[in-house]
C-alpha cells in the first residue's frame, strides 16, 4: 500500500504508476478506482493495440477530495488467470451480495478478447479470480451497472483491436470488417449478469444508438458513433450511456428511460485529450458528480503511459451535461 500526495483536479492522480481506463465508484463512503495498469513499455503504437501490454491490475481509493490518494497495490496478475494470454486492459468492480465483483478484459489462449471476473469481500481486493472467463463474453471494457432494483447490467465492446466488428455474428469471424460509412454504426453489448454475477443471463445484444430524429447514428459518423469504452450512470430516472468516439477521440453520451436502449445521442462531455485514446467514468460522491478520465501528458503523449485524472461533471438544468475542456 503507498500513500500518494492529495489530488488536484485535471492532474495525475497519482503519477508513480501510469494508469488508465479509470472506473469511479463510492464504496463504503470512499471513492475506489479500478484503473487499467500501463506499463512503462517502449512499443510503437498500431491500430491493433499491440502497445497496451498490461499485465496486472492496482486499486486507487481516496477518503475525499482532500484526502490523500491511496494506492493498494497489485489486485490481480495475469498469471493468477488461467485462461488469460496477455493484455488486461479496462477493468470495472460492482457490488452485490455483500461481495465486489471485479470484472476485466483480457486475450484468451487463441488471441481473442473475453471477459473474466474475481471476488473479494473488500473493494481494495486481492481479487480471486474465476477459473474461466464469462461464457458467451467477448471484446473488451466492460462496464457494469447494478440497478436500484438488484439488477445488473453488462455493457462492454470496442472496434478494431477490441475485435468488435469480428462477433457481429455470435462467433468470431477474424477477417469480419464493420459496416460501411452509411450504415447503422455497430452498437456496444448489453446483457444481464445472473444474480450471482459470474455470468451471463441472456446472450449480449446490441445497443442501438439513435439520433435527434430517431435514426441509427451511422458507421461514417465518426463524431458520435460507438467505439470503446462504454460507462452507464442514472441521473433524474434516465440512463445515460457514455462512450469514446475513437477516432475522433470525444467522450459522448445518450440517453434512455430503460437500461437496454434505445438511446438518443445528446452531446459531447470532454473534448479530446493528449494521446490517442480516452476514456472514463462518472460518479457522484457527497451530492457533487465528477468525471475520472485520462490522458497521456505524464508520459509526454506516449499512447501506452497514460494516467488518471478527474474533474467536476456539471449537468444543465435539462439533464444535459455542460462539455469539458480538458485543458482550460
Ligand atoms: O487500455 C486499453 C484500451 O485503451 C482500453 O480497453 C480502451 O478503452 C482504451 O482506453
Amino acid at each position: 500500500m503507498k500513500k500518494c500526495s492529495i489530488p488536484k483536479p485535471k492532474h495525475p492522480l497519482v503519477d508513480h504508476i501510469y494508469t488508465a481506463d479509470p472506473s469511479a465508484h463510492v464504496f463504503e463512503g470512499k471513492l475506489y478506482i479500478y484503473p487499467s495498469h500501463d506499463l512503462d513499455l517502449d512499443i510503437p503504437s498500431n491500430d491493433n493495440g499491440d502497445q497496451y501490454a498490461m499485465e496486472d491490475y492496482h486499486v486507487l481509493s481516496l477518503d475525499d477530495f482532500d484526502s490523500p490518494v491511496i494506492d493498494h497495490g497489485q489486485v490481480l496478475h495475469m498469471k493468477d488467470v488461467p485462461w488469460v494470454s496477455k493484455q488486461m486492459w479496462a477493468p470495472d468492480c460492482a457490488f452485490k451480495n455483500n461481495m465486489y465483483y471485479f470484472y476485466f478484459p483480457a486475450r484468451d489462449k487463441d488471441g481473442n478478447f473475453r471477459i473474466g471476473v474475481a471476488t473479494s469481500p473488500n473493494p481494495a481486493g486481492p481479487f480471486k479470480p474465476e477459473p474461466n472467463y464469462i461464457e458467451g463474453s467477448f471484446s473488451i471494457d466492460p462496464a457494469v451497472l447494478v440497478d436500484d432494483d438488484g439488477r445488473a447490467y453488462m455493457y462492454f465492446g470496442g472496434l478494431w483491436g477490441g475485435q468488435l466488428e469480428k462477433w457481429q455474428t455470435g462467433t468470431f469471424k477474424p477477417d469480419a470488417m464493420g459496416p460501411a460509412g452509411d450504415e447503422p454504426a455497430l452498437g456496444p453489448r448489453v446483457a444481464e449478469l445472473t444474480d450471482d454475477m459470474l455470468s451471463f443471463k441472456e446472450p449480449p445484444q446490441q445497443v442501438q444508438i439513435l439520433d435527434e430524429n430517431g435514426k441509427p447514428i451511422t458507421a461514417g459518423d465518426e463524431d458520435r458513433r460507438y467505439f470503446e469504452g462504454p460507462w452507464m450512470h442514472k441521473y433524474n430516472g434516465y440512463y445515460y450511456l457514455s462512450y469514446s468516439t475513437g477516432t475522433t477521440h470525444y467522450l459522448v453520451y445518450a440517453i434512455s428511460k430503460n437500461p437496454k436502449g434505445p438511446f438518443v445521442y445528446k452531446g459531447r462531455i470532454l473534448e479530446p485529450v493528449i494521446g490517442w485514446t480516452t476514456h472514463h467514468s462518472i460518479v457522484e460522491f457527497k451530492g457533487k458528480w465528477y468525471l475520472f478520465y485520462h490522458d497521456s501528458s505524464l508520459s509526454g503523449g506516449i499512447d501506452n503511459k497514460r494516467c488518471v485524472k478527474y474533474t467536476e461533471l456539471k449537468y444543465n438544468p435539462d439533464g444535459t451535461i455542460q462539455t469539458i475542456k480538458p485543458y482550460d
